[in-house]
């Protein structure tokens, strides 16, 4: 039997804050609600989700490059206030090739101007945004439309 494959789940700066403040931006849920989604949506479809956050841009770097060492199957990935200005984040993901969604739990396009722009959104096949955390479950459900995973009975 094949070996499971495996999605990452990238988290970026902040969003370890999940669920204490703001909760009219980014609702009640945690970080833990969040993974707990990610590793139940990914089993639906005989996946497994690696989810990591970090607060740190080269740590991010080294979990897209992680992904590809470790041929990961895809990549949801919601690089926080990243997503709008890192290029390293970009060329890692143009590098890697890993088909991947960027989520964003709050609708950036109905927020400040400068969060309009998404450098990681470009190495991105597919975006997501003002789901709340249910964006994860639909980046996911698309993730394994695109890679061809099917739904397990
Ligand atoms: O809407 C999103 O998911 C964002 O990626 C969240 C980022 C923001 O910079 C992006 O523009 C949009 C911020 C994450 C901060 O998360 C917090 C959560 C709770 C309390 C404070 C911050």
């Amino acid at each position: 039997m094949a070996s499971t494959q495996t999605i990452y789940v990238l988290n970026g700066p902040n969003l370890n804050l999940l669920g204490t403040r703001e909760p009219e931006t980014y609702g009640r849920a945690g970080l833990g609600d969040v993974e707990k989604l990610c590793a139940e949506t990914a089993a639906q479809f005989g996946l497994a989700a690696d989810c990591r956050q970090s607060n740190h841009e080269g740590e991010l770097v080294d979990f897209i490059h992680q992904a590809h060492a470790e041929q990961a199957a895809g990549i949801v990935l919601n690089a926080g206030a990243y997503s709008h200005t890192s290029i390293a984040l970009h060329d890692a993901l143009m590098a890697v090739k890993i088909p991947t969604v960027e989520v964003h739990i709050s609708n950036i396009h109905a927020r400040e101007s400068f969060r309009h722009h998404s450098f990681t959104a470009m190495a991105a096949f597919a975006t997501l945004c003002g789901f709340g955390i249910d964006g994860y479950r639909l980046a996911i459900n698309g993730l394994a439309a695109k890679i061809g995973a099917k739904a397990k009975a």
